[in-house]
């Protein structure tokens, strides 16, 4: 009876510390460099596309920095994605990691 009770707290705990590393490990933030953009209306340009990618929650452009701050879910898209879309927009951007 006992035994029982502590198999099932450390089976409890394990499920317990597997969904919070899935947590933390679900949202990323990442720094891509974007080359060739010269204006504000290119830095729209490329946060508009990356917002309408799905798992994207946050995105900030600088045209002047040539640089995108993305906040997304490693689960939904990944980091290769997300320099397709900014390739897409005509810029580009390299992955360093
Ligand atoms: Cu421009």
């Amino acid at each position: 009876m006992h035994k029982k009770n502590i198999a099932l707290s450390f089976i409890a705990a394990l499920i317990l510390a597997t969904s919070m590393v899935s947590v933390s490990a679900a949202v990323r933030i990442i720094t891509l460099t974007v080359r060739g953009m010269t204006c504000g209306g290119c830095a729209t340009r490329v946060e508009e596309a990356l917002k309408s990618t799905n798992g994207v929650q946050e995105v900030r452009v600088s045209y002047e920095r040539g640089r995108a701050v993305i906040k997304y879910d490693d689960q939904k898209v990944t980091a290769e994605k997300l320099r397709e879309v900014i390739q897409s927009t005509g810029f580009f951007c390299e992955v360093k990691q």
